[in-house]
């Protein structure tokens, strides 16, 4: 459990300016968007609620993950704050893209929510980790909220020993798995049925030989789900046993 602490009435009404709580900021638009986030976050019209003219709405395009700016254009994942969490981000998650710690509870958005806590109540709030994976596109999905913090190409299981579809959840982990059947190292593992298959990196040989790196993106596995070196880690150490895992196809 770790420490959680409300800041006092009494600094609230001492310490902070009125405006800075009681004002709700203004949206000239009506876009969704305030004109201070739209002026020095978002660089978008405060006049306009759809600054490109596609027919869509800034608010909307930046939910979904499009430029306000530029058309058929992909947004770019900016943090201005630099609090770990995308412009684009804190939008979806309401908390104030130009705050760092927008419920004053001492942790940073960014932190809190790739960590599943509530980046917008001081208390004990919890949000649902998930992984996904699509076996389609042979990515693998790092979630919280029902939200893609990030994702990475995977190998999947090849056609004759497919990865199964369906939701399962992380059953045991181990940093540096043995496989018997095979005789080769699995680092950072994550089960996810009792039949063998898991998550892990690439395959490393008792000669330190790592396998299939040129396959991340295609399916080359015997049904486990292998993630390159760096994403392995990654989510090996932020899902703990329990995570559920949603395979599809
Ligand atoms: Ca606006
Ligand atoms: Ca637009
Ligand atoms: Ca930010
Ligand atoms: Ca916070």
């Amino acid at each position: 459990m770790r420490l959680r602490f409300l800041p006092s009435a009494l600094f609230i009404a001492l310490v902070l300016p009125a405006a800075a709580w009681a004002a709700p900021l203004t949206d000239s638009d009506l876009d969704g968007i305030p004109d201070e986030w739209e002026l020095h976050v978002f660089k978008t019209d405060l006049a306009l609620a759809d600054t490109d003219g596609d027919g869509k709405n800034d608010r909307q395009e930046i939910l979904a993950g499009w430029s306000p700016v530029a058309k058929n254009t992909k947004i770019k994942d900016e943090d201005s704050d630099k609090d770990g969490l995308a412009d684009r981000l804190e939008l979806v998650f309401g908390v104030d893209p130009t705050n760092i710690d927008t419920d004053g509870d001492g942790y940073k958005d960014g932190e809190e929510v790739v960590s599943a806590w509530s980046p917008t109540s001081t208390g004990d709030i919890r949000l649902q980790k998930t992984i996904r994976i699509d076996l389609s596109d042979q990515r693998m999905e790092k979630r919280v909220a029902g939200v893609v913090l990030a994702s990475y190409p995977i190998s999947g299981g090849l056609p004759k020993t497919p990865t199964p579809v369906g939701t399962f959840k992380v059953i045991n982990k181990h940093p540096r798995a043995w496989s018997r059947s095979f005789g080769l190292w699995m680092p950072y593992w994550m089960a996810f049925t009792y039949r063998g298959h898991g998550i892990h990196e690439l395959p490393e040989w008792p000669g330190g030989y790592k396998e299939g790196k040129n396959h991340l993106g295609r399916p080359a596995s015997h049904g486990c789900v292998r993630l390159g070196v760096g994403p392995a880690k990654e989510m090996y150490d932020w899902a703990p046993v329990g995570t559920p895992v949603i395979i599809e196809r």
